[in-house]
């Protein structure tokens, strides 16, 4: 196993278009147990292979909620990494929405290659899809919550979109700016 290099805007290849998977393989399998680790490195809810550098319709999901959600919110590093998490780890390959419901629901999304920068989403609140496992098994289920939040925005990066692309020009062109600050204050 070994954790990959995230690509960060604005990097190219995020802008490709991912091709199916024909033939679920061991290759597959192996890049996913790679994408979960440099996911739970990161650390990060979804991860595209695209995100990884490769352009296959491949996913990988954990939304990874504190085991005692009523537990006080970790103030530092160390406290965070006490928290204990559930793991329910998701794999969906060559993924299609096929409903999505008219009410929508908003949810401040972040993306590991937009680092450290946050905004407000607007999506169907949820959707019905169909995709493969890295059996190779197919499944079909309506989605909800932060699950459906996060498939649609995995399910962007396989097209070539941001959720920054989702944004007005105004906010867009702001959180880049942060961006480019952070990193310049990174750099020095
Ligand atoms: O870690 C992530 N958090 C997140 C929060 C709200 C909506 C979507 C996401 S996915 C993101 C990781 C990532 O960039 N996946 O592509
Ligand atoms: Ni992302």
């Amino acid at each position: 196993m070994a954790i990959l290099d995230i690509i960060e805007i604005p990097d190219n290849r995020l802008r490709q278009i991912s091709k199916p998977v024909e033939r679920v393989t061991d290759e597959h399998r192996a890049l996913i147990a790679d994408m979960f680790e440099t996911m739970y490195d990161a650390p990060g809810i979804g991860l595209a292979a695209i995100q990884v550098g490769v352009p296959e319709r491949i996913l990988v999901i954990d939304l990874q909620r504190p085991k005692d959600p009523d537990a006080p919110e970790a103030t530092s590093e160390a406290e965070a990494e006490k928290i204990e998490y559930v793991h329910d780890p998701k794999v969906f390959i060559n993924p299609v929405i096929t409903w999505e419901s008219d009410e929508l629901s908003i949810y401040n999304e972040g993306c590991l290659s937009v680092p450290a920068q946050y905004a407000d989403v607007d999506r169907p609140a949820r959707i019905r899809a169909t995709w493969l496992d890295e059996t190779g098994a197919a499944h079909d289920a309506e989605l909800d919550g932060l699950l459906a939040t996060c498939l649609q925005h995995e399910m962007d990066h396989l097209e070539g979109i941001l959720f920054i692309d989702h944004l007005s020009k105004l906010k867009r062109d702001m959180l880049l700016k942060k961006l480019e600050k952070s990193r310049r204050a990174k750099a020095a």
